[in-house]
């Protein structure tokens, strides 16, 4: 017999980049503690996201994951590195798929690795509220072929089957201890939220390549004497040109950033804030393992 009156699992989110984790992630945490964005690898850190289900006595602790994908960086090298340790500490994992996109090498090599994990695995095929009957029918067909748990249809957007895939997830939760208090939902540092919110707004306006050489670290954050919280905040690119875009014609881009970006911080932190939002260049960041370090990967 166990000791523990209560459930709970730590749950990996893994696939391929774009498929809709982060998404995904907030759907079943109902509230937003990932960002989101079109750009491919987004997500650069692995973040939890926390799930107590009180009339199942269950704690679900999801794991946001950077996507799987080909590594052409120090960056892209350490991202797969750390989706893959984040199996090792997981009971389960969410195996998520685009169901607007065929399946290929990409899915084959992660379902491939889920099975050597030896992880539990239930297949989320998402996006189904812009994706044909046929081709999710196509797809589940084809992922079915993978053997795993479960297989659920779901549209992290419109958070249609986010009931079936949570009763899947508490289904495969084993007899322990909360890791959070029950009204947690998130495990992050208030400094990486703040960070990660500015970065999803530069994410939103920045075009081509230049997503992928943005970085953006929130340096302090204080309360003034007159009651205004400030924060101070720096976004890293990799090159002198890069600056320009960044910052965008006489200050209009980091000028909107900070516009959409403070509403949220301010909720975030139930106070007015102050956002003091620069650029610098940290050369080369992506590929050195120097600048990783320091930019907190
Ligand atoms: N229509 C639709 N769009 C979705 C759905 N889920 C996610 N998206 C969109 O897909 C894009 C990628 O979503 P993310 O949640 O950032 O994807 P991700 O898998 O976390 O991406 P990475 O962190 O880059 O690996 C965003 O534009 C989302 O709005 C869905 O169920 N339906
Ligand atoms: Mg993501």
């Amino acid at each position: 017999m166990s000791h523990f009156d209560t459930r709970s699992g730590f749950i990996s989110i893994v696939g391929r980049p774009n498929v809709g984790k982060s998404t995904l992630v907030n759907a079943l945490v109902g509230e937003k503690v990932a960002i989101t964005s079109s750009r491919p690898q987004t997500t650069r850190n692995t973040i939890r996201g926390i799930v107590t289900l009180p009339d199942d006595n269950t704690q679900l602790v999801l794991i946001d994951t950077p996507g799987i994908h080909k590594p052409k960086t120090a960056l892209g090298e350490r991202l797969n590195t750390l989706v893959y340790g984040s199996l090792a500490e997981a009971d389960a994992a969410v195996f998520v798929l685009d169901a607007t996109q065929p399946i290929g090498p990409g899915d084959r090599l992660i379902a491939e690795r889920l099975k050597t994990a030896g992880v539990r695995v239930v297949v989320a095929l998402n996006k189904i509220d812009i994706s044909a009957p046929t081709e999710i029918i196509g797809q589940l067909g084809q992922a079915g072929e993978w053997d795993f748990e479960a297989y659920v249809p779901v549209s992290a957007k419109t958070a249609d089957g986010m009931e079936p895939l949570t009763a899947e997830l508490v289904s495969l939760c084993e007899p322990g201890p909360f890791f959070f208090p029950p009204d947690a939902i998130s495990d992050q540092p208030d400094k990486l939220l703040a960070a990660e919110l500015i970065r999803e707004k530069f994410l939103a306006r920045l075009r081509e390549e230049l997503p992928h050489s943005l970085a953006v670290v929130v340096d302090e954050m204080e309360t003034q004497e007159n009651g205004v919280f400030r924060i101070e905040a720096t976004a890293y690119v990799e090159r002198e040109s890069q600056k320009g875009m960044v910052i965008g014609k006489g200050g209009s881009i980091v000028r909107a950033v900070g516009t959409e970006a403070r509403p949220e911080l301010e909720k975030l932190f139930g106070t007015r804030v102050f956002l003091d939002l620069r650029v610098k260049v940290e050369k080369d960041w992506q590929r050195r393992p120097d600048s990783l370090d320091r930019l907190g990967f």
